[in-house]
């Protein structure tokens, strides 16, 4: 039975990736998450070719922001998130902000702010994250970030740090 839509939520997932065809690794995420039960896509951004935050020497990233609406509860989607990740190679070597074929970070949630063990939202960095925050903007452009204000002003403190839009 399907949920009823007054349960629905919408959110806001950020894609990233540095290994294995990057691009093809995000676009082949993008119809994963579309995928699946009680999620219905809304909006995709372009791809975004960004430098590397944390450790040097790794690869650029591509990066992409999704928005959904959807029924699962914020664990259950953060779950089928990691579920993607591990269809797609990711293995966790422990090293922060490492290399990886698939990074799914779930940045919004409604306009909720939780603060489990598990699952921070809005996700830590989403307001000063060049590759987050662009993409963001250019599908949600009067977003209001829970906790943490207007895009459009966030956006204003947030240089580029080398991030391209893709054509
Ligand atoms: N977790 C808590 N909150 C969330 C959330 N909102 N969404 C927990 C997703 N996960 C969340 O994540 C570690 C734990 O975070 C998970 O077990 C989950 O329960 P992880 O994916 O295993 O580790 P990580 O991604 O290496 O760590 P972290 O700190 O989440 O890194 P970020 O913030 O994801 O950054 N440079 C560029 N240019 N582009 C990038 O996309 N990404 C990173 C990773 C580093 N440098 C980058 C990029
Ligand atoms: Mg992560």
């Amino acid at each position: 039975m399907k949920n009823s839509d007054k349960d629905q939520v919408v959110a806001y997932i950020g894609l990233g990736s540095n290994l294995e065809n990057p691009a093809e690794q995000i676009n082949s995420a993008h119809a994963a998450i579309a995928g699946l039960n009680d999620v219905e896509e809304l909006a995709f951004s372009s791809l975004y070719h960004s430098p590397p935050m944390g450790p040097q020497d790794q690869p650029d990233y591509i990066n992409a922001v999704m928005a959904i609406a959807t029924n699962l509860p914020a664990m259950d989607l953060l779950r089928s998130l990691q579920h993607i990740e591990h269809e797609h190679g990711r293995v966790r070597k422990g090293e922060r902000w490492g290399a990886r074929t698939l990074d799914l970070d779930l940045l919004i949630y409604g306009g909720q702010q939780i603060d489990l063990p598990e699952l921070t939202v809005p996700h830590v960095g989403v307001a000063e994250r060049a590759f987050v925050l662009y993409p963001l903007y250019e599908i949600a452009p009067e977003l209001l970030v829970p906790g943490k204000g207007h895009i459009a002003d966030l956006i204003r403190s947030c240089p580029l740090n080398g991030l391209e839009r893709l054509a």
